[in-house]
């Protein structure tokens, strides 16, 4: 199976970030997290990217917040899928990075995912991964059935509790 890397603009984007891991362990798709700011160390975020198609990366994570360009600087330079987080920052919640990163001119998409949304960016990831991987594939489809019969078994708790 091809790689996934997660990248972020900051290790204070840690905590956000952490959530995908979770969700890249449980499907045990291989991935490397980096640390690569768009605005600090611009060269190293090239550069990765670049050469992520010869490394075995197959899907591409990038989480920043603020003036958040993380994601956009490396679809600039691949055409692996980039999947953009923003991340939540004090003074305007989130929707500084949320701007940043979903409002990319045409021909260099990234697929942004709600703020925070590291788990989304994942099982997005994931459902990438699943198109060459059929093993991968299932396990999807067996997550969402699991996660509908959660579902209904809450329905009938709620429903069977609260009733005239
Ligand atoms: C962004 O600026 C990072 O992605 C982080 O979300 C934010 C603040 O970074 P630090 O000042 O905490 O390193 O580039």
């Amino acid at each position: 199976m091809k790689k996934a890397a997660i990248i972020m603009g900051s290790d204070s984007d840690l905590p956000v970030v952490s959530k995908a891991f979770d969700v890249l362990n449980e499907f045990k798709i291989p991935y490397e997290v980096h640390v690569f700011s768009a605005h600090r160390t611009p060269q190293e975020a090239k550069a990765f990217t670049e050469a992520a198609k010869e490394n075995g990366f197959g899907v591409l994570i990038a989480a920043a917040g603020m003036a958040a360009h993380l994601a956009g600087a490396i679809a600039a330079n691949t055409v692996l899928p980039v999947i953009g987080i923003p991340v939540k920052s004090a003074a305007l919640g989130g929707m500084d990075a949320l701007l940043s990163t979903v409002m990319m001119p045409s021909g260099i998409p990234v697929a942004t995912v709600a703020i925070d949304g590291a788990k989304n960016a994942a099982y997005l990831a994931a459902q990438i991964l699943a198109v060459e991987d059929e093993e991968l594939y299932r396990q999807l489809l067996a997550s969402r059935a699991a996660a509908s019969k959660s579902v209904l078994e809450k329905d009938a708790e709620v429903s069977g509790k609260y009733h005239s």
